[in-house]
């Protein structure tokens, strides 16, 4: 018996032979038939915002970074070089809506309002969660690589049966594409209409591991199998991410279903503050990401807009700075917890393994105390 199978109808993607872009790298405007109509409204003040988000998601994550040399924190997972991958579409969010990202989310974070003292707190690993997920809508990080898309597909499926006017975001890597976890979230998307956004950041490692060993087709493409359309588009440039978000987003609300985006970025910094990526990348490939820097291409869209660039950069400052100050400030304030608390925050009643498993602790606790 002999099986066909039906080649993935590459008129779902867009953006497959090269990322969709509106930003040229000299800052002019590009034309685009798709994401045009999402960008009417983005005038020179509008743009200036998203340039001062990038700058200050850039800031904390360079502060964080200088804050684990200096033994404040114990791990930091850099965000470096996709800023506008994570403020596109973070600033096309509706307030009700959720994200479900994972651990280097934090311009989603930033820009969901996460107070910099309960943040820091995941990142000193003094809890699980240092924000509460309902206040700002956004999932605890999640470390376990593709899970959160099964979150958020299941948080956008119940959001349509109560027809809530939600939708859900979910961000993950491209290393999170092998994993059976996201191959799951896109049949339930697909086969239930789920108003999701699935948001790939391919930074092009999963750690060590190049995109190419993941795939030997665009990412975009994947999803297209699933019968889910998808936008590969130039995660560096912060206006074609904004767009393609709003449009996955006016899709999803009048029921339109998921959508897929590829955003095509560079992870410049380590996989972690504990990870040497020189072991398994040359300098020359970083050197030509940093040329597709997504905030210099805002720098040059503005000036090419007229705007005094003096006055943009020293607000933008003046806002980083301060973003920095404040969260270097609730590392160096924050109090470490009692480790017993952790039995505290499984259940809202405790069971009675938990609560053995709670004594064995103490026990430990105090046989190292009596040993110190
Ligand atoms: C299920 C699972 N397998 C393996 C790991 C170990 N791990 C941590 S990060 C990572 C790579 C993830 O790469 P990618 O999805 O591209 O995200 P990025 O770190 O580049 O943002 C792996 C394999 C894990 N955390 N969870
Ligand atoms: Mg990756």
């Amino acid at each position: 018996m002999s099986i066909t199978v039906p080649a993935p109808d590459p008129a779902l993607a867009a953006g497959l032979d090269s990322p969709l872009q509106v930003l040229d790298l000299d800052g002019s405007r590009l034309p685009n038939e798709l994401l045009d109509p999402h960008l009417t409204d983005i005038d020179e003040s509008a743009l200036t915002s998203l340039y001062v988000d990038m700058v200050r998601v850039r800031r904390l994550d360079t502060e964080a970074f200088a804050l684990t040399r200096q033994g404040q924190l114990v791990l930091w997972p850099p965000l470096l070089g996709q800023e506008a991958a994570q403020v596109g579409p973070a600033t096309a969010l509706g307030e009700k809506d959720w994200v479900f990202g994972s651990y280097r989310e934090h311009g989603f974070a930033l820009l969901r309002g996460a107070d910099m003292a309960e943040f820091s707190r995941i990142w000193k690993a003094h809890a699980h969660s240092g924000w509460s997920p309902q206040e700002i809508r956004m999932a605890p990080a999640q470390i376990i690589i593709g899970a959160q898309t099964l979150h958020g597909v299941g948080y956008a499926m119940a959001a349509k049966m109560d027809g809530a006017d939600e939708v859900a975001l979910t961000a993950f890597g491209d290393g999170a594409t092998s994993e059976g976890d996201v191959s799951e979230a896109l049949v339930w998307a697909a086969s239930f209409k789920a108003p999701v956004v699935f948001l790939c950041q391919n930074n092009q490692y999963a750690i060590s591991e190049p995109v190419a060993l993941q795939s030997g087709v665009p990412l975009a493409l994947r999803p297209t199998g699933f019968g889910i359309p998808s936008m590969r588009v130039d995660g560096n440039d912060v206006l074609a991410m904004h767009a393609a978000a709003r449009l996955a987003f006016d899709r999803a609300r009048s029921g339109g279903g998921p959508t897929f985006i590829e955003a095509v970025t560079y992870r410049r910094g380590p996989h972690t503050s504990t990870d040497d990526p020189k072991r398994y990348r040359e300098d020359a490939e970083l050197e030509a990401w940093v040329a597709k820097d997504p905030l210099e291409r805002v720098e040059r869209a503005l000036e090419l807009m007229g705007a005094n660039m003096e006055a943009v950069r020293a607000e933008a400052k003046i806002r980083a700075d301060q973003l920095a100050k404040e969260f270097r400030a609730a590392c160096e304030q924050a109090v470490p917890p009692v480790a017993d608390s952790i039995f505290d925050e499984v259940y809202a009643q405790p069971t009675k393994r938990l609560q053995r498993q709670r004594l064995e602790h103490r026990a430990f606790a105090a046989s190292i105390e009596a040993k110190a």
